[in-house]
């Protein structure tokens, strides 16, 4: 249960770190446009370029190009830049003066143990960037500098939520305060963890260097069709029940990837398709992929025709992100005793 005292209020972003794949969709942003729908909730999404240069250099113009193509993937799904508040991270600065307070509350030992930073640090450790470790720091700033109560991600960020949590508690203890929320994470769907078409067993994601694992919601109907119609699978046909799937992760991944399109459980299309080859399968879920994703990549393609258009939606997002940013910051600087 949320605490009433706060607003409710969901926070979700995304690094532009590339273009957005079927993953980023049926992940998060799905949930995003649910989330503004109902109307429950003010919902305040965000294109978190600061978190985008901590894994690696991104070329200046690059990163530009790709934090306006994800603002016109997340209008394009649904998105409504006037009931959403959108924006990208590095105008409103708030959540790094944020982030700086979370690095002093944040221990050396909670950060190393985060899974996303051994994954992406490896072994060669000794020569990741500092904001790479201090990442989940700068997450947590960027959901509590809004005070928000839900957060709707993937399954791969359960971790860095339950970090977010423990900043805020620890906050509120040592400053023996009721003063940040203890969010909760939103990981709903039946394709919380979409997998690479060509190894089930590895996240698909936006940054790995061969495309035939991912499908980006860029891709045009022929090149979605490709893509799946190339997905490894194994040689047996669908099984008849979900228990049947185990060990089988590429499969697994298909039948989630159909469900969370169709919006049924993975249950229900194993029921409606027990038997089937992968060969048919795979025509199924291609037709549904194109129906569902089609109109995402042409409405992007407009969208981007105009990016002083976009650019205003951030300015102006912007803006409005500042409205609730800045007292909440302010407020958390006077806790903390900084002179004012
Ligand atoms: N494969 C996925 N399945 C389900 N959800 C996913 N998300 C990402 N990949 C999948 C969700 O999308 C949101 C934004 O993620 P992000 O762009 O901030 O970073 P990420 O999780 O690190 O995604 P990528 O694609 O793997 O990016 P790179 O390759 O740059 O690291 C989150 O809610 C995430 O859960």
């Amino acid at each position: 249960m949320s605490d009433p005292k706060f607003t409710p209020r969901v926070f979700s972003g995304m690094q532009p770190s590339g273009g957005l794949t079927l993953g980023n969709y049926l992940g998060a942003m799905k949930r995003w446009v649910d989330m503004q729908n109902a109307g429950t909730h003010q919902t305040i999404y965000c294109m978190v370029d600061l978190h985008a240069i901590t894994a690696k250099l991104q070329d200046p113009d690059t990163l530009r190009e790709s934090t306006r193509e994800v603002c016109a993937g997340y209008i394009a799904a649904g998105i409504d830049p006037e009931r959403s508040i959108l924006f990208n991270q590095s105008q409103v600065a708030e959540h790094t003066q944020l982030a700086w307070i979370f690095n002093c509350v944040a221990r050396m030992g909670w950060m190393g143990r985060m899974t996303q930073w051994k994954d992406k640090a490896g072994k060669n450790a000794e020569n990741a960037s500092l904001g790479l470790f201090a990442y989940p720091a700068l997450m947590a700033a960027d959901i509590l500098v809004y005070h928000a109560t839900h957060v709707p991600v993937g399954e791969d960020q359960k971790q860095h939520l339950e970090l977010t949590r423990d900043i805020a508690a620890k906050f509120n203890h040592d400053y023996g305060v009721d003063f940040f929320p203890i969010t909760e994470p939103v990981i709903e769907g039946a394709a919380t963890r979409v997998m690479n078409l060509q190894d089930g067993t590895k996240k698909m994601s936006k940054s790995d260097p061969s495309d035939r694992t991912r499908i980006n919601l860029t891709d045009d109907a022929d090149t979605i069709a490709k893509k799946i119609r190339k997905a490894k699978t194994d040689p047996d046909p669908l099984p008849d029940t979900i228990k049947g799937l185990d060990g089988r992760p590429e499969a697994r991944n298909l039948v989630n990837i159909y469900a969370g399109l169709a919006e049924v459980t993975p249950a229900e299309v194993v029921a409606q398709h027990a038997g089937s080859q992968f060969g048919h399968f795979k025509v199924a879920l291609a037709d549904l992929a194109v129906e569902k994703l089609a109109s995402i990549s042409s409405e992007m393609a407009r969208l981007m025709d105009d990016k002083a258009e976009i650019d205003r939606i951030l300015r102006r997002g912007a803006e409005r992100a500042r409205e609730i940013a800045s007292p909440i910051l302010d407020q958390t600087y006077d806790i903390v005793g900084m002179l004012r």
